[in-house]
């Protein structure tokens, strides 16, 4: 079902996407939602949809302990087998399809499927694994897809200014950076404005030759 749903999504975000190109005053707009395991995704998600999101969580086993990895995150018992699906109407003509990324590597096949037609992406970083959100970052680098950092502040963890991060993920200046609760709709809210905005400011680039 996991797999089965996940198409099920993105085929609809995809055909709501065509349909706008005719006479529908309706605009829908695709973003991705990536970070390393336990950063908070399906939280985010969670806090900021209004339908009930489509998300595959299931226990973690014992078996698959050796394949996830879950060192920092100990109370952590249920993984996103597929994906998170969500969305948020941001005004009665223009709604936003949320899609988080599967956090396993081994899902990396569904990626290229899953960023057709996104206009950005979010990389959900907790600073006490920095290194999970690398391989996001570098997908999104290489296929020019706009993104901005979202640092989930987990209580407890050692803050960090925005600089230290954007050095230590040796970040281009201008990716925005901003410090998020997952769990809060109104914070998940600001992150999905932030990227809505860097992807204009992207888009009012000149496009250099
Ligand atoms: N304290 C705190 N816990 C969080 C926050 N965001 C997520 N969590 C918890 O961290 C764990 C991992 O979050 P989850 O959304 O499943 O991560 P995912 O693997 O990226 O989907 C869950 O137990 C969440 O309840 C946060 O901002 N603060
Ligand atoms: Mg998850």
């Amino acid at each position: 079902m996991a797999y089965g749903g996940y198409e099920a999504a993105n085929g609809a975000a995809r055909r709501q996407s065509a349909s706008q190109q005719g006479a529908s005053r309706h605009r829908a707009i695709k973003i991705l939602l990536a970070g390393g395991f336990g950063a908070g995704k399906t939280t985010l998600v969670g806090a900021v949809s209004e339908i009930r999101p489509l998300r595959t969580e299931e226990p973690l086993t014992e078996s698959g302990k050796h394949v996830d990895s879950t060192v920092g995150v100990e109370r952590k018992t249920t993984t996103t087998v597929a994906m998170d699906f969500g969305r948020i109407t941001l005004r009665e003509d223009l709604v936003l399809y949320l899609f988080g990324t599967p956090g396993q590597e081994r899902f990396w096949f569904m990626w290229d499927e899953l960023a057709l037609g996104a206009l950005g992406a979010v990389v959900l970083a907790d600073t006490r694994r920095l290194a999970d959100c690398f391989p996001a970052i570098d997908y999104f680098e290489r296929r020019d897809i706009p993104f901005i950092i979202a640092l989930n502040v987990f209580e407890g963890s050692r803050r960090y200014s925005i600089e230290d991060v954007r050095v230590a993920l040796d970040l281009d200046p201008a990716v925005p950076i901003i410090m998020c609760d997952a769990r809060s709709r109104q914070s998940a809210k600001e992150v999905l404005i932030t990227l809505i905005e860097h992807v204009l400011s992207v888009a009012d680039q000149p496009v250099s030759r």
